[in-house]
């Protein structure tokens, strides 16, 4: 992991949402890339939410990573208070299985824009993925880093391709 100040930030409303954030977390390490880990909920610490998006900008980062579940309004109410890119991440949930927190991140009113990724650890992952990405267009370094992450991943396909094994 490098030194350089993390310009990406991973969010979540709850501690129980680590398990499918950790996602995030994993790719962003695979490719030394530093973040910022932090429980902000919305309903239950909304000024905390408040002050988090009014201090991201000066604390540098650059895209915001948001996962939560059920009536997920933190990923739609951090973007309306800042203007870095968020990413939001439905987290599944026990009683609509995340059909509930997908469709809270999602459905946003024209104006205020989550670009929001696939419910559950997939989506974590993804997210990781596209705010790396983000970061690539002025990166070149992590552009490679990036590259090399999709050739393994084409490769693992190639080299497996009888279904039986
Ligand atoms: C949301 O409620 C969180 O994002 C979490 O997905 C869900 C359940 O939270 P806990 O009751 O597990 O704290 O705020």
């Amino acid at each position: 992991m490098s030194n350089q100040h993390p310009q990406i930030a991973i969010v979540m409303g709850s501690q129980s949402d680590w398990a499918t954030m950790q996602e995030a977390s994993q790719i962003l390490d695979q490719l030394q890339l530093p973040y910022h880990v932090e429980v902000v909920s919305a309903h239950r610490t909304p000024d905390k939410l408040f002050s988090f998006a009014e201090t991201a900008e000066q604390k540098g980062y650059k895209v915001i990573i948001a996962g939560a579940g059920g009536a997920a309004h933190l990923p739609g109410m951090l973007a309306a208070k800042t203007l870095i890119p968020v990413l939001g991440v439905p987290v599944k949930s026990s009683m609509l299985s995340g059909v509930d927190s997908l469709y809270s991140i999602v459905q946003m009113p024209k104006g205020i824009p989550v670009g929001t990724l696939a419910i559950g650890p997939a989506g974590a992952a993804n997210a990781g993925l596209l705010a790396a990405q983000i970061l690539a267009a002025w990166d070149t370094e992590l552009s490679i880093r990036l590259k090399a992450f999709r050739d393994k991943q084409t490769k693992v396909v190639l080299d497996n391709p009888d279904p039986r094994n």
